[in-house]
């Protein structure tokens, strides 16, 4: 079971000086509703918000209306600064709407995000499709702040709101068989522009053990700094899984499939020398083009500024690395 701190056990960074004012609002907002226990009713304007928010470019919802708890899971990433929300949704990762940094933030209004299904499939005794709306509803949501560090060399620090992939994982019943969990983003031509490109191979595809999966960081995502999550930061439902690189944190997620194989990954795909299965961040393993001992954090480090060192799992060695004992991480990087 997941441990939940209370408002005052909850360590954060002034929020006021980190954010803006908005955001600074959104957060007493949160911390009030839970306080009074009306976070749960809140849940219902999730739709609405999302219809509001279709082809808007400016931020998906000002007043949070998640039902999320602070969580002990932010473990001492709280005390790190938050990214700002600006740097967090205009400096992106989302090949689906280009390659560029500032290209998901330009382009991915396009993509509709309600009504939105995910198809449970595979080695499961329950499989089937589940509305958005449900699968909010299946778990308590919680805020957690995780560090988010890119195979490239930066770094985030998000303040991510879910509820433990393991709950859903629970409820379908994978069967004895089901050692691999894969996750299908959508692929969609019409309204994604990368999509067909020769860039990767559409859909782009992530997986984790079972263990992985299981493990209560990994986080089924639905929103970030209170709110619901911004189309380029892969709105309605994505992945976070903290001690990874940014890029097996999956977006736009329309399957999750339980599967006997290891799956076949976008990244590892497209470089098989470059980006394998696991891709725990890991200082001593090298990209083959480049270091991975440092990292820069976004809209902290200026370009000239010291390089952070990155840690090992990213700072969550603790909760994860018994994972990973006996294997040699050089080999299964
Ligand atoms: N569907 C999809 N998911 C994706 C990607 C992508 O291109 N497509 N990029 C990944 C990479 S490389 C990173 S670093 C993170 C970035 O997440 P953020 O933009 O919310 O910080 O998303 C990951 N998830
Ligand atoms: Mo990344």
């Amino acid at each position: 079971m997941l441990i939940k701190t209370n408002h005052s056990g909850f360590v954060h960074p002034v929020s006021s000086e980190i954010t803006s004012a908005e955001v600074y609002q959104s957060r007493r907002e949160l911390l009030r509703l839970m306080a009074t226990g009306a976070a749960g009713a809140a849940l219902a304007t999730w739709a609405g918000r999302d219809a509001l928010a279709q082809g808007a470019v400016t931020r998906p919802g000002k007043l949070a209306s998640l039902n999320a708890t602070p969580s002990a899971l932010s473990g001492g990433m709280a005390l790190d600064k938050l990214t700002s929300y600006q740097d967090a949704t205009s400096y992106n990762n989302f090949y689906e709407f280009g390659t560029d940094k500032a290209d998901p933030a330009q382009n991915a209004h396009t993509l509709v995000t309600s009504p939105w299904t995910v198809e449970i499939e595979g080695l499961v005794k329950k499989p089937g499709k589940w509305a958005l709306e449900d699968l909010l509803k299946l778990s308590a949501q919680e805020e957690r702040i995780y560090r988010m560090r890119c195979v490239e060399g930066w770094s985030m620090v998000l303040p991510w709101v879910g509820y433990s992939l393991a709950e859903l994982i629970k409820r379908v019943e994978p069967l004895g068989s089901a050692k691999y969990v894969e996750f299908v983003t959508l692929a969609d031509k019409k309204t994604m522009p990368y999509v067909g490109s020769r860039v990767l191979d559409w859909p782009y595809v992530e997986g984790l053990r079972m263990d992985e999966a299981l493990n209560p960081l990994t986080l089924l995502t639905f929103g970030m700094y209170g709110e619901v999550l911004p189309k380029q930061n892969g709105a309605p439902v994505r992945l976070v899984t903290p001690w990874k690189y940014g890029f097996k944190s999956a977006k736009s997620i329309v399957k999750i499939r339980f599967t006997e194989t290891q799956p076949g990954t976008a990244w590892n795909k497209a470089a098989r020398n470059e980006y394998g299965f696991f891709s725990n961040v890991n200082p001593a393993v090298d990209h083959p083009r480049w270091s991975q001992a440092s990292e820069r954090r976004i809209g902290e480090d200026g370009l000239f500024a010291k390089k952070r060192k990155t840690l090992m799992f990213n700072g969550y060695e603790a909760q994860v690395a018994q994972m990973y004992a006996g294997m040699d991480l050089k080999k299964f990087y």
